[in-house]
């Protein structure tokens, strides 16, 4: 059965820009300006980064996903005019502190993707560690046609996930992918039919919920980082995360409890 969020309290009630909701160990975000196609206001960035660094107590992972008849249109372009070069770069760096506390944060976040998935609203969507789209999903980077470049962390971001050569073509020439496409170039892990990525986003949270947290902790923040080092430091910093990970009493019961015939196989297609 679908687990049942209620609002939350306390500080994350009084977020006017969010929807913010918990069942249990699962907390729910929903980017809430549907009239402006969830489009990321400065207070909405702030918002964003205030719940990611006062997640309730319990919560273990969270799913993010948008109000009305898009995820995200990105920057709220009516904030850009008439903006200096250095209130820019601290725009910029705003937004980078937002999507790190996302990120690099202390539980993982399924996005759950449907219609624009643009600009800004990519680069949030690429922070987010798993992401579900439903087949009305589209992409872009329309930067390019802005006369502007991405500011909140897709250049470091989307190419991991795409590649250079494929950011570059979304950035210069303006191309969408749909759903299928972004799910063959990587920008989607799961794609699923219309209207049905929330569902999948939440079921999927609730398996990564029951992970043991050091697990996911360090899928989080060491599989990265391992990946932008050289092989000889990336193999010296999993040795460490293994070793790390293994001697925590979570991971102790789980392998006991697995030769001990009390914890699930892996089975195929699961
Ligand atoms: C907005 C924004 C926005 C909609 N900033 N107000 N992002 C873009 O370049 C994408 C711009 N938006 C669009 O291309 C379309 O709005 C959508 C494809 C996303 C949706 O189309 P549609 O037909 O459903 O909605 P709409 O009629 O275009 O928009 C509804 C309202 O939302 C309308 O305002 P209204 O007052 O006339 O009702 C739009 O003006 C408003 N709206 N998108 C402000 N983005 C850190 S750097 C990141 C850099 C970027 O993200 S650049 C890419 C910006």
């Amino acid at each position: 059965m679908p687990p049942s969020f209620v609002p939350a309290g306390g500080l994350l009630a009084s977020l006017d820009l969010l929807q913010v909701s918990t069942a249990g160990s699962l907390l729910h975000l929903r980017l809430n300006r549907p009239a402006k196609r969830n489009a990321l206001s400065d207070p909405l960035i702030q918002q964003l980064h205030t719940v990611f660094i006062n997640l309730p107590e319990g919560v273990r992972a969270a799913v993010i996903s948008g109000e009305g008849s898009h995820f995200c249109a990105g920057l709220d372009l009516s904030e850009l005019v008439a903006r200096d070069i250095h209130s820019g770069v601290l725009h910029s760096r705003m937004w980078h502190a937002a999507f790190d506390a996302l990120q690099f944060g202390s539980v993982p976040v399924v996005a759950a993707l449907h219609g624009a998935v643009v600009g800004g609203g990519l680069e949030l969507a690429a922070a987010c560690h798993i992401r579900v789209a439903d087949s009305s999903t589209y992409y872009g980077l329309p930067e390019g046609q802005r006369g502007i470049f991405v500011g909140g962390g897709g250049s470091a971001r989307i190419p991991r996930l795409v590649g250079v050569a494929r950011m570059t073509d979304l950035m210069m020439t303006g191309r969408v992918f749909d759903a299928e496409q972004g799910q063959q170039v990587g920008l989607s892990q799961y794609l699923v039919p219309a209207g049905e990525s929330l569902a999948k986003a939440i079921a999927l949270a609730e398996r990564i919920a029951g992970n043991a947290p050091m697990s996911n902790f360090a899928v989080m923040h060491a599989l990265p980082r391992i990946a932008d080092q050289s092989q000889s430091e990336g193999l010296f910093t999993e040795s460490l995360m293994a070793a790390v990970a293994e001697s925590t009493p979570e991971a102790q019961d789980r392998l006991r409890a697995f030769l001990e015939g009390r914890a699930g196989k892996v089975v195929k297609g699961s």
